[in-house]
């Protein structure tokens, strides 16, 4: 029986020597979980049946891919082609499955062309690439690391219960503020419509050249002069946010910008996060993954690190109309999950 959540799939001639030290480090995050050998399956089991299994429990697939990834030959010409190919095998596996799969690029490569690999692996490419490099190897790692933790969920501990004093002013301080809140809410219904049901909240801000039109599934009522609506995410103010309104981490909940005309997308700009100030940036939660999907039927998986700096994820290039963002996974804190820009890089 195995419980390895993590697999790491690499060629021994592209990467072998940053598929030992990944390996080193992440089994040291977490230990026993990580999966890096065919070599460590037992000789006589088939191949096959063997990276079936050891894909049951894996819930995030590591594709290493170094600057000869996809064009290393032997005799029968490009490995990547041959239907026997083990990496090949172990990612069409795993992107034929549920499993979320990041590439990770090596010292400066590529990501490969899509039309240039089979059709089973091919749509690796349309997922987003991490990069890790001998000068910054920590720092990629963790930022690694930092995505795993947000996927695989960090279980803090429940707080104490509380003691018979503390509960009798727990009990005044729900009532308090649940009047408040109820106020709030009858305030909310009275001046700025039903948060419940926001779907069509939108406004048309102006982001670069092009004209967005920005909507959310949920939002957080506006506190004082604070107001968090989805249009706060394309404002050009790094001190607002969209803040989703839901109870709980806000995982399922999306943000969607329409587009005044078709774009070809390349690159997506993010601030993940409440960017006001250190302090509410680490209160409010951060979006860890996100699936970006776009107006051709496409979609993206976005890994984003827990950092309070401007991020550029490759999106693309993909023609669309517009770009809807869902929360798979957040770093939490005790608030709920915030963006505070988002940009759109077009090429003509
Ligand atoms: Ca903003």
């Amino acid at each position: 029986m195995t419980n390895d959540k993590i697999f790491i799939s690499y060629r021994r001639e592209d990467t072998a020597g940053h598929a030992g030290r990944l390996y080193d480090r992440l089994n040291t995050h977490f230990p026993g979980q990580v999966f890096r050998d065919v070599t460590s399956i037992r000789p006589g089991e088939k191949f096959r049946d063997a990276i079936e299994r050891k894909l049951d429990t894996c819930q995030v697939f590591i594709e290493l891919i170094g600057n000869q990834w996809a064009s290393i030959k032997d005799q029968r010409g490009r490995r990547i082609d041959q239907p026997d190919d083990f990496v090949r095998l172990e990612l069409a596996t795993a992107l034929r499955r549920s499993i979320t799969v990041i590439p990770v690029l090596v010292e400066g490569a590529r990501m490969p062309d899509g039309s240039t690999l089979p059709e089973d692996v091919a749509p690796l490419t349309l997922h987003n690439a991490l990069e890790i490099s001998e000068v910054d190897f920590d720092h990629d790692v963790e930022r690694l690391i930092d995505t795993l933790e947000s996927m695989f969920g960090t279980d803090k501990p429940a707080p104490p219960p509380p003691t018979p004093k503390a509960r009798l002013g727990l009990i005044i301080g729900t009532a308090a503020v649940g009047l408040f809140a109820v106020g709030v809410i009858l305030f909310w219904y009275r001046f700025a419509g039903n948060p419940a049901h926001p779907q069509n909240v939108s406004a048309s801000q102006t982001n670069q050249d092009l004209n967005i039109t920005a909507t959310a599934s949920s939002f957080r009522p506006a506190d004082g002069t604070a107001t968090y609506d989805p249009t706060k995410a394309i404002d050009g103010k790094p001190s607002t946010a969209w803040v989703e309104g839901v109870d709980g981490p806000g995982v399922g909940e999306w943000i969607r910008f329409d587009f005044d005309r078709e774009i070809n997308l390349h690159r997506i700009v993010i601030e993940p996060g409440y960017f006001k100030s250190p302090q509410l940036w680490a209160k409010n939660n951060r979006p860890a993954v996100l699936t970006a999907q776009f107006s051709d039927g496409s979609s993206r998986q976005l890994a984003i690190a827990n950092r309070m700096e401007d991020q550029k994820l490759d999106a693309g290039p993909v023609r669309t109309r517009w770009v809807r963002f869902v929360i798979q996974s957040v770093y939490t804190s005790d608030s709920d999950t915030s963006i505070s820009e988002v940009r759109f890089e077009t090429r003509p």
